[in-house]
């Protein structure tokens, strides 16, 4: 009796001392709990959430790795080397440093810091109306063709450069704020609207000779989108009226008067998953997308499995419908119509396409592991008619199905081709109207090989396998843009310095390369033209 309650108190106290050794081991100093978030913020959230709720990657909280058995050398090794589900090898890129792989994976051992949230008098106190709508230029002040102009996030220096894509001249380097996400184009074609990780929007008028930032705002503290009312019609003239901001944290999107950039309406996106009613507290808004036809931004509400269609024509009475399709939306884009939204459930392998007349889910296409296709790829091909297509995180596979229902209904939103790329990692994908080729690259794959080339497909000789190639001997390649003409193709080497290379797409020869040191880390390039129209 005696020796019993001896004995459960001596492994009450060990695993006592060993809980304890344990906490120890990951405490960690308010220095180290800084510089963890900081890091986490930047290379972890967007695929594992604030949360560690899991999306694009696996949860990651600590109760969950604890229920797994995973310790900081385990949890090391995977920030090290990567996994095989497209997770980047972090310390073996040169992203961390073997003692940040170890402060991370104590990190989120621990659980997770509740980010603050943010309302519109918060967002108010960082608006800051740099040139007011009526002090701005009444005409273009430069005889540049601004439809050509490409605005490159150069993402590490914190800025947005303006090139005139005529010309190849850099006409402008714009402060846009640090790790900016993306860029994208006003209805009118005036304004490059930017978005930065941190939430921050800016807005550069082109109309000025030398185009610069005329208004800014931070609106949330994580996003990766925003888009612009696009739609002229019965119901009014909603051309450039009002910017959308969707932000991963706070779970939120807002409506901001679209020229001076103040706020004007939050709207949270908290709710319930589409399948098990569950409450998501973090449920992110993703890939957002104007519509031409109706006075819509439509969004993806990522961790629920809804897409939102946001009517903005009258925002005291904001109709929203929300169609189920499913979970884990990330990006997309239109069909070649613009009437079917096409976007990736990545952690569900699929794109889930909604007819936006009907607001219906009107089919699912199972296209590989974790499609990415940034906006997608549409082009005719000989035998199936309009295709549309991405990419994968998760294979080296490129994906096309059939999206004419009209005319091909017996293909529509069905695998058609399959094209073998060199490996996983792919984030875009990227066709137009006249061009002859599909354009695919593989950022993210580890291999320096794979990730310095490009694939393309010849839209005339489909049953070709894809032609590749390396583009670089240094960084990697990512992000594809035509030019307004469809005739060249813009492609980043997003290295400390690096460089845009242009091909001519009809015969893939090497026209030219964009370098100077003021070329650092391109990312995105966003041509106005085809920006503004959604042409890919
Ligand atoms: Fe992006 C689009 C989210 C990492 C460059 N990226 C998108 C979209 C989303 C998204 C939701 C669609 C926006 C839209 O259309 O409204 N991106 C995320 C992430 O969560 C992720 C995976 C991880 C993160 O922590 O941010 C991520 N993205 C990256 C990058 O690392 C890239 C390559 C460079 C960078 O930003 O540092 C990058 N994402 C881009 C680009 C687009 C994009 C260039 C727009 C593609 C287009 O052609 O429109």
């Amino acid at each position: 009796m005696f020796i019993g309650r001896w004995l459960r108190t001596m492994v009450i106290g060990v695993l006592g001392l060993l809980a304890l050794d344990i906490t120890i081991a990951l405490a960690l100093t308010d220095e180290e709990m800084n510089k963890a978030k900081g890091i986490f913020f930047n290379r972890c959230a967007g695929c594992h959430g604030t949360l560690r709720k899991g999306a694009t990657g696996p949860e990651i909280t600590d109760t969950k790795l604890k229920s797994k058995n995973y310790n900081t050398d385990i949890i090391k090794a995977f920030i090290t080397n990567g996994t095989g589900g497209g997770m980047p090898g972090f310390v073996k890129m040169g992203l961390l440093t073997a003692d940040e792989a170890d402060l991370m994976a104590r990190f989120v051992q621990v659980p997770p810091p509740i980010p603050p949230e943010r309302s519109l008098a918060d967002m108010e106190e960082t608006w800051k109306l740099v040139v007011p709508v009526d002090k701005r230029p009444k005409k273009p002040m430069h005889k540049r063709n601004i439809d050509n102009f490409f605005g490159v996030v150069l993402r590490d220096a914190g800025k947005a450069a303006i090139i005139d894509g005529d010309t190849k001249e850099l006409v402008s380097t714009v402060d846009i704020g640090l790790a900016t996400h993306i860029l994208r184009v006003s209805a009118t074609g005036r304004y490059f609207y930017s978005i930065g990780r941190d939430g921050r929007a800016v807005l550069i008028d082109l109309w000025m000779e030398k185009p610069d930032k005329v208004a800014e705002v931070q609106a949330c503290t994580e996003a990766r989108s925003i888009d612009v009312s696009k739609y002229k019609g019965p119901k009014g003239n909603f051309l450039d009226k009002y910017a959308v901001i969707g932000c991963y944290w706070p779970p939120q999107f807002i409506i901001l008067d679209g020229k001076p950039l103040k706020p004007l309406k939050v709207v949270s996106t908290r709710s319930f998953s589409y399948d098990t009613n569950e409450f998501i507290n973090e449920a992110r808004v993703a890939a957002m997308i104007a519509s031409h036809r109706d006075p819509e931004i439509i969004l993806n509400v990522k961790e629920s499995g809804y897409m939102w269609f946001v009517d903005y024509s009258d925002l005291d009475n904001l109709k929203i419908s929300q169609v189920a399709t499913e979970r884990f939306l990330h990006d997309g884009g239109w069909d070649a119509t613009k009437r079917y939204v096409m976007m990736a459930a990545n952690m569900r392998n699929k794109m889930v396409i909604v007819d936006s007349h009907t607001k219906k889910q009107v089919g699912q296409v199972e296209t590989g592991i974790k499609p990415h296709p940034g906006r997608g790829a549409n082009w005719v091909d000989p035998k199936y008619g309009p295709v549309s297509a991405t990419p994968h995180l998760g294979e080296g596979l490129l994906t096309a199905w059939g999206s004419d229902p009209k005319g091909h209904p017996q293909h529509a939103w069905k695998v058609v081709r399959k094209y073998e790329l060199l490996g996983g990692g792919s984030l875009f994908i990227k066709a137009h109207p006249k061009s002859t080729h599909v354009w695919a690259e593989h950022a993210l794959n580890p291999e320096p090989k794979i990730n310095r080339s490009v694939c393309v497909v010849d839209i005339k000789k489909p049953d070709d396998k894809p032609k590749c190639w390396e583009v670089t001997d240094h960084g990697r390649i990512t992000h594809l843009e035509y030019n307004k003409a469809g005739d060249e193709m813009w492609v980043s080497v997003w290295d400390k310095q690096g460089e845009i290379v242009i091909y001519d797409d009809k015969t893939l020869k090497e026209k030219q390369r964009i370098k100077g040191d003021w070329l650092i880390t391109p990312t995105g390039k966003f041509n106005v033209y085809n920006t503004m129209n959604d042409i890919y």
